[in-house]
């Protein structure tokens, strides 16, 4: 398969930040005893680790089969446990009236708690509202759903029925959504009237209405009244939770689930076509997610963690909902922006709950830089510990601000890599044990074999000072089973570019001292503020439009959003290039993903460079977005290579 590199790279530094923060030999554990036994005595390691961390309501037989080439992969075979009484139920009566959400609302100072009991007693009633509206094991539950407690609720109470949960993040479109909906051929829609974020108030209601316009499935929307707006109600489809719930048993029994049984899917964006929903299963997915979050994170007893990312993103599921809540910590929620009302709104956050652990994205952290550091002196930043990333490279200089002004040179930093499909953190340091090297995801976890591969022809490049892409050698408990309803494409995409491997689409660099540092996706897939985004989907979006005939899109190098949308396109005949037309194509992304999936440049351009067989040649438009047309390499395979200078000229005007 042909993969070259052309993601944003954070490779630029190698120094070794030798001082570990906090100093090293403050954890107990042995990093490279445990790596090592979890690899030679997987079974052993993941046993133990199965039974220490989750309550199974019968034991497992098997702890792995299966393989990368067969696609069968299955773990604790014939286990049955309930991963809402993971998160919840076991911490009673221990944790009672322990914090076990704390919700920050968009608007500061309105901050909320709910211990462990009430999050028993709200999830309880959730889940009997949704049997008795017809609700089953084995049901799809789509949630639309804005970043209040309930979302996490549902989530819990979907699982605890044995219902899987399909969580769709609340800036996608009516059409995405519908897309989402049908694609699982949902029954179930769970939402809320509005939401809100940094002021902003978002019609959730309203976008599932248009939604279910075109989901003949769809037999039942509940709705959660959140800013209590009037909103449209279809009486004989939706029903008021605030109506259903007070008439419910606060106690629901859960349901035995088996290990491989879907916990839950989550649609995420490909090279090709539609969004794939990745399906997680049950006890695999929740070790996984709880391993990590002790180790990475450092639990200790006590500790208020807030991950501030979005439950519509696996970083929410995994990060904001249950690795914290398997293992019994305060997990923080935040409904807001990191701007809003100003840019001190992270630090006043970590000041009023004494936030320990801290998990946002480099975006965040680069458009905070751009204030400066004062307002972070502003702020009692004393309780932090440990400060995470996620979602895209981290730039050593965003590294470096982010170490030096929010965790004043003593937290450590874990720059954690993972996917969507991996369900869990596969690669990161590890606090107070990992010498980090600022901009390197550094070394893989605990049972995690990655190998980087030539991308020419598959061999492994063993040793140190490698550069190719970046697969693993065998599986983990939290890998994605399946793509919901096409396994092939599971196939396809991540098993059979190189056989024996799962293959991630990121390239990646071992340096000298073994540490890993990931130069982005080799494939068509976009990183936008952390957002992964398919450039087939933004084109389809785009030939939507009845004046556009053709359009391709890349990405180039944004000092913010990390990678920015560079849409080229060719119009009909017909069609008059007007900006009124380039502000329309916007829109059109817009309803067809969703506003963060906006296009940054659009360029109209007479044609695209392709070859003589008529195959657009991304690179090229890759480098002239870049502006890096000097730099084009052979463009004499073009069919027709004037256009080229065309585009230069074009991409010159609007950038
Ligand atoms: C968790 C999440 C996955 C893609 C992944 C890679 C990029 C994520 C990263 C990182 C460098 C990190 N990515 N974490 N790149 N360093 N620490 O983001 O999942 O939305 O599926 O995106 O994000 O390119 O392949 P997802």
């Amino acid at each position: 398969m042909e993969a070259e590199t052309h993601g944003k790279t954070g490779v630029v530094n190698d120094e070794v930040i030798n001082e570990v923060h906090p100093p090293v030999g403050v954890s107990s554990l042995d990093y490279k005893a445990l790596y090592e036994r979890s690899l030679a005595d997987s079974d052993g390691f993941w046993s133990e680790q199965a039974r220490s961390l989750l309550t199974w309501f019968s034991d497992f037989q098997n702890v792995q089969q299966g393989s990368f080439e067969t696609g069968d992969i299955a773990w604790f075979t014939a286990g049955k446990l309930n991963a809402c009484y993971n998160a919840v139920d076991r911490h009673i009566p221990a944790r009672a009236n322990q914090v076990a959400i704390i919700h920050e609302a968009d608007e500061p100072g309105q901050s909320t708690k709910i211990t462990y009991a009430e999050l028993l007693a709200k999830v309880c009633r959730v889940a009997n509202a949704m049997k008795e509206m017809g609700v089953r094991k084995g049901d799809f539950v789509t949630l639309y759903m804005p970043m209040v407690p309930e979302a996490a609720i549902a989530m819990l109470a979907c699982a605890r029925i044995g219902a899987p949960h399909s969580v769709v993040f609340a800036g996608f479109s009516a059409d995405a959504l519908r897309d989402r909906i049908l694609n699982a051929s949902c029954k179930f829609v769970m939402t809320a009237d509005e939401g809100k974020r940094g002021g902003k108030t978002i019609p959730l209601k309203r976008i599932v209405d248009a939604a279910c316009s075109g989901c003949p499935c769809v037999k039942t929307v509940f709705v959660f009244k959140n800013t209590c707006a009037d909103v449209p109600f279809a009486a004989t489809r939706d029903v008021w939770m605030s109506e259903l719930l007070p008439n419910m048993r606060p106690y629901c029994p859960c349901e035995a689930m088996d290990s491989e049984d879907t916990l839950f899917i989550l649609y995420t964006s490909g090279s090709t076509g539609q969004p794939k929903g990745l399906a997680h299963t049950t006890a695999g997915y929740l070790l996984h997610t709880a391993l990590t979050t002790k180790h990475v994170f450092d639990l200790k007893e006590g500790d208020v963690y807030a991950c501030v990312a979005d439950v519509g993103w696996i970083t929410g599921h995994s990060y904001i909902v249950y690795g914290p809540l398997i293992n019994g910590t305060t997990s923080l929620m935040f409904e807001s922006t990191p701007l809003y009302p100003d840019h001190g709104r992270y630090w006043d956050l970590v000041q009023t709950h004494k936030v320990n652990q801290f998990y946002t994205a480099p975006t965040a952290i680069r458009a905070l830089m751009r204030f400066g550091p004062e307002i972070t002196e502003k702020y009692d930043l004393s309780s932090l510990r440990v400060l995470g990333t996620v979602g895209e490279p981290i730039n050593p200089e965003a590294w470096r601000w982010y170490n030096e002004h929010v965790g004043k040179g003593k937290c450590s930093i874990v720059d954690t890599w993972w996917q969507t499909e991996t369900g869990g953190h596969l690669m990161t340091p590890l606090p107070g044990i990992t010498p980090m090297k600022p901009g390197s995801c550094c070394f893989p976890f605990f049972g995690v074999e990655p190998v980087v591969l030539d991308p020419k022809d598959g061999h492994e490049l063993t040793g140190n000072d490698v550069e190719g892409v970046l697969a693993m050698k065998r599986a983990w408990p939290s890998i994605a089973r399946t793509v919901y309803g096409d396994h092939e494409r599971y196939l396809s995409v991540y098993m059979n570019p190189y056989k024996g491997y799962y293959f991630t689409g990121d390239g990646c660099r071992r340096d000298k001292d073994g540490y890993y540092w990931i130069t982005g996706r080799v494939d068509d897939v976009l990183n936008v503020s952390g957002h992964r985004i398919g450039t087939a989907e933004v084109e389809s979006a785009l030939v939507a439009h009845a004046s556009v005939s053709e359009a391709a899109v890349v990405g180039f190098p944004e000092p913010v959003k990390g990678q920015g949308l560079c849409c080229y396109v060719t119009l009909t005949a017909k069609a008059v290039e007007s900006g009124d037309l380039v502000a329309e194509l916007r829109m059109q992304v817009r309803q067809h993903i969703g506003a963060f999936a906006t296009p940054d440049v659009i360029v109209i351009s007479p044609g695209l460079p392709k070859t003589r067989s008529g195959k657009i040649m991304r690179r090229i438009l890759r480098k002239v977005a870049e502006g890096e047309s000097d730099s084009l390499g052979d463009v004499s395979t073009l069919a027709d290579p004037s256009v080229v200078e065309v585009l230069i000229a074009k991409v010159a005007d609007v950038m």
